[in-house]
């Protein structure tokens, strides 16, 4: 098998470029090339199986991304998956929903993958060829329901997997069905993974104590900003609003900043983001921070130095 792979190697293998990789895989002929070719080009092309990896080059928002379409064949699997999937800032995993004889393998493989995975990278399932799925006869093709059973997909919602952001999209390479939306979405996600930087400063208030337990300037200028904008103020006007039971997000927008607090379990939390930011990535910051001041605060161990830490590892200065 390998030896016939080799033989059929004729065009050279495309070159990585500066910028983020998003690598796209799943079993041999699940339809990855077509999915492509069907995003990028608007069309389906007669496809051949691909031969170790095929490299896109494109641009979104300013964004510069190797798209890394790899071969799907056993070969390819048990040498160069491990590495791309390592070094992937998103992955697109296909999936044919008529190949019923192979979903054990795929079910092995897609937990492979995601072992090899950075902790927070996005997962975008697409379940492929839903053009397939007539009414009427014997439907061959995989429901919904049974790919999430069947793949455990549930797990995503777990604590132990909540770091990737997961979504499912049934789609069509061939009619284009849900194509432009799931490619959005994990282009979306990279991009916004690389916008938590965009939070400048962080400050927690206590509702209870009435006080503030945390200062932290994330970025140079923050200071400067703090006094346009009134912080204070708002989290003087947020606490009034609030009692210790409510769970709430505000958005304020200054002049230069964004400002996003969080209320939740007797804590303030604002978040003061460069104008136009990541909206997701800035409501998943509030939260973390909010459990993490929670947990401690309930330990008993509330320090300023713990969650600074806590708050620099996990967003970044
Ligand atoms: N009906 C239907 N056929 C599809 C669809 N997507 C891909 N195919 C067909 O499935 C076959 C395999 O498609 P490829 O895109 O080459 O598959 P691949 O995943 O890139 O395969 P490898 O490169 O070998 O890993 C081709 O005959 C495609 O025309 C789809 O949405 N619907
Ligand atoms: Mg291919």
């Amino acid at each position: 098998m390998f030896i016939y792979v080799i033989a059929m190697k004729k065009k050279p293998i495309g070159w990585l470029s500066k910028g983020k990789s998003v690598v796209i895989m799943g079993l041999d002929y699940a339809g990855k090339s077509s999915l492509v070719n069907r995003w990028t080009r608007g069309v389906v092309e007669k496809t051949t199986t691909t031969i170790g990896l095929d490299i896109e080059h494109v641009e979104i928002k300013h964004n510069k991304f190797n798209l890394i379409d790899l071969g799907g064949q056993q070969p390819f699997r048990i040498t160069i998956w491990k590495t791309y999937a390592q070094m992937a800032q998103g992955i697109i995993f296909v999936f044919d929903i008529t190949d019923r004889l192979r979903v054990k393998e795929s079910v092995e493989w897609f937990w492979k993958i995601v072992e090899w995975l950075r902790e927070d990278a996005p997962i975008v399932f697409c379940a492929n060829k839903i053009d397939l799925r007539k009414e009427g006869k014997k439907d061959p093709a995989m429901s919904l329901e049974e790919i999430i059973k069947t793949f455990d997909l549930e797990r995503f919602s777990q604590e132990e997997f909540v770091q990737h952001s997961f979504r499912i999209f049934e789609i069509s390479a061939k009619e284009g069905t849900n194509v432009e939306e799931s490619m959005q979405w994990i282009f979306g996600r990279v991009i916004g993974a690389q916008e938590k930087s965009k939070i400048q400063g962080v400050m927690i208030y206590s509702i209870e104590n009435e006080e503030l337990i945390l200062e932290l300037p994330l970025m140079k200028g923050y200071d400067k900003i703090k006094e346009d904008a009134n912080l204070i103020d708002i989290v003087e006007y947020n606490s009034k609003l609030f009692d210790k039971s409510q769970s709430t997000m505000q958005y304020y927008e200054q002049e230069n900043i964004d400002v996003y607090v969080f209320a939740r379990e007797g804590y303030i939390c604002l978040l003061v983001a460069e104008k136009e930011g990541e909206y997701n990535s800035i409501r998943i910051a509030g939260q973390s921070i909010l459990s993490v001041v929670n947990v401690l605060d309930q330990e008993g161990e509330l320090s300023t130095e713990q969650l600074n830490w806590v708050i620099k590892e996990s967003f970044g200065a």
